[in-house]
């Protein structure tokens, strides 16, 4: 194999995510925005979530073996040179603990952008039921981000801020996090912040800015923020700064709600649509 190296020209793109059986939201969504914006994706999948008509819509969630888990990451990085990594829902302390021991041991292979989307609690989970898990992602996971995509529900959790009501709030929120991990925020606002606008915080320790979009209905759409935090990994991958990475991402989320699909599940789908 010598001499054979990655091509330079495609950047490189990885998910370490759960499945969404019915595509609208986990690996799916991550592999088809690297898709749509012109990166090569690859998936390392951590777990299979399935909705349950039969039970509200709820999770039914199987957790990947641990050593199956360190199995894909191998290849992965035995094959390329990995642009940017997205991280999603790990979903139990020992991925957890399986992926933050894979990152750390690839020293000088580690990709420069490691995106972190704290999925701290899926829809249908008790808050507090998955405290042990919330804990390892902050313990294991944070410290190796070097941007964070939180919504309103995980900013109060990573900044310990009680109520995050306004943009002023999350702007709080933002500036706690970036203290507490040094990586770039993006805190989403979305639909929880009252207003004709959804307005998410972007900070770097330097900058804040508001970004800022029509709200498209008031509901949440399944998908967005898995959306939002892959786009910013392939924008960071094909050479973008933060904030414009962050930019990007937040049109290609604009334009994949206003796209969206509706399904017979009481919820719509992003859906990723590339820029003409
Ligand atoms: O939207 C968060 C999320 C992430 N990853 C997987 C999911 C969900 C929500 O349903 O199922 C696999």
């Amino acid at each position: 194999m010598m001499g054979r190296m990655t091509d330079p020209n495609v950047p490189i793109t990885l998910t370490i995510a759960g499945s969404e059986a019915t595509g609208g939201a986990g690996a799916q969504a991550d592999l088809k925005t690297f898709q749509s914006l012109g990166t090569f994706g690859m998936v390392a999948l951590t777990c299979i979530v399935s909705f349950d008509p039969k039970a509200d819509w709820g999770h039914r969630f199987v957790p990947v073996d641990a050593g199956v888990i360190a199995d894909q990451l191998e290849a992965q990085f035995a094959c390329y040179t990995v642009d940017a990594l997205k991280v999603g829902m790990l979903g139990t302390p020992v991925t957890i603990e399986t992926v933050a021991d894979a990152l750390s041991g690839l020293g000088e292979a580690r990709p420069a952008h490691v995106v972190v989307d704290p999925v701290l609690i899926c829809k249908g989970q008790e808050p507090g039921a998955a405290l042990d898990t919330d804990n390892a992602l902050k313990q294991h996971i944070l410290p190796l981000a070097t941007f964070v995509t939180p919504n309103h529900f995980e900013s109060m959790a990573l900044s310990g801020m009680e109520s995050i009501d306004s943009i002023e709030d999350l702007a709080q929120a933002a500036k706690r996090i970036y203290d507490s991990c040094g990586a770039a925020v993006l805190a989403k606002g979305g639909v929880r912040l009252a207003g004709a606008a959804a307005q998410d915080v972007f900070y770097d320790g330097t900058s804040l800015e508001v970004l800022s979009a029509p709200k498209i209905g008031e509901v949440a759409v399944s998908g967005a923020g898995c959306t939002l935090a892959a786009a910013v990994t392939a924008e960071l991958a094909k050479g973008a700064t933060p904030f414009e990475a962050a930019s990007a991402a937040k049109a290609l989320v604009t334009r994949g709600i206003e796209a969206r699909m509706r399904s017979n599940a009481p919820f719509d789908a992003v859906r990723q649509i590339a820029s003409a």
